[in-house]
């Protein structure tokens, strides 16, 4: 055997336990107190540390927050909040339903001060205090801000800024990408890492048990002791929206515990790394129809005037030729 084959023999053994002593830390890192893993069931019918509101029901291979029906709206939330500084947050889900074309609205996975209340965004109630990530599926705003849709976007809100469903919020939108993740036979993730004061968000959705970066911004600052939490909605259009485990990792080394301290008193905030826009109002449909009325009305006109010209002119024409021929007739 050559020197050159061995040397590659050793490269690819040391990869291969770098890489399992890294899923083995990841598996360390793994925090039960905020994760939901099957069977999700402890003794009895609870499921420890998470509490349920709205449509959410549980079955043994999945919690469905909202089913395949209009008008619902579910939500399951940590009870524990959390203490650490640098982790990573994973989501197995599944979107789908019966719609072909329509379907809807999506679901968000929240780390916020408050939980258990339900609301408009996404299931949740707005005004909302920390992170939310959208995973958007219906499209609302066919503006000139559109983007594809299913739409994966982040928002940090210190409890000010509320949530444009018309526009899909991307006035308020730190990031975002398009990800085609409903409807899918094979399992769709999506981790959101935060360390202060990075956020990144990545996708496996393409059954490549592969994650692909959706985004990554800087300048996210959010405190220690919220709480992690997942909602979905339904409205006109519906979807099932059903979560198959939610893994918790801390990724805290060493760390100082005057630094978490200190984190706990941090206000949600973010450099909006989207740049500001000025809003620009919509015209309503309503309006839309109007302007067209009008605008045909205007083409209307306008084709009246020209047909009474022709008329003028042409019966001008004629009435000036008649009286010519009466002129010559009374001539001879
Ligand atoms: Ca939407």
């Amino acid at each position: 055997m050559t020197f050159s084959s061995w040397r590659l023999r050793i490269s690819v053994a040391v990869a291969l336990f770098l890489s399992s002593v890294a899923a083995l830390n990841m598996l360390d890192s793994l925090r039960r107190e905020h994760s939901l893993i099957k069977p999700y069931q402890g003794a009895g019918m609870n499921v420890p540390q998470w509490d349920f509101t709205g449509s959410t029901m549980v079955t043994s291979n999945f919690i469905r927050l909202t089913p395949d029906q209009q008008s619902k709206q579910g939500a399951i939330w940590n009870s524990v909040p959390c203490y650490t500084t640098k982790w990573e947050f994973q989501v197995q889900f599944s979107v789908h339903g019966t719609g072909r074309d329509l379907y809807g609205d999506g679901f968000a996975i929240w780390y916020t001060k408050t939980r258990m209340q339900l609301g408009p965004v996404f299931g949740n109630q707005d005004l909302f205090s920390g992170l939310a990530v959208f995973l958007d599926t219906y499209n609302n705003h066919n503006g000139p801000h559109n983007h594809e849709h299913p739409f994966v976007s982040a928002m940090v809100n210190n409890g000010s800024a509320v949530y444009d469903h018309d526009r899909d919020g991307t006035h308020t939108q730190l990031a975002g990408c398009a990800a085609k993740f409903r409807g899918k036979s094979h399992p769709t993730h999506i981790a959101i890492r935060y360390e202060p004061s990075v956020l990144k968000v990545s996708l496996d959705i393409d059954g490549k048990n592969q994650w692909t970066e959706c985004f990554r911004v800087e300048g996210v600052e959010l405190p220690t002791g919220y709480y992690f939490g997942v909602s979905a909605a339904t409205g006109d259009l519906s979807d099932n929206h059903d979560i198959v485990s939610l893994k918790f990792y801390n990724l805290e080394e060493n760390v100082d515990p005057n630094f978490t301290l200190q984190r706990s008193h941090i206000i949600p905030s973010a450099k909006t790394s989207e740049a500001q826009r000025e809003h620009v109002e919509d015209v309503p449909p309503s309006k839309i129809g109007k302007v067209a009325t009008s605008g045909l009305k205007v083409f209307g006109y306008i084709i009246l005037i020209i047909i009474v010209c022709i008329v003028l002119i042409f019966g001008g024409i004629f009435l000036y030729q008649y009286s010519k021929e009466d002129r010559r007739k009374r001539f001879y």
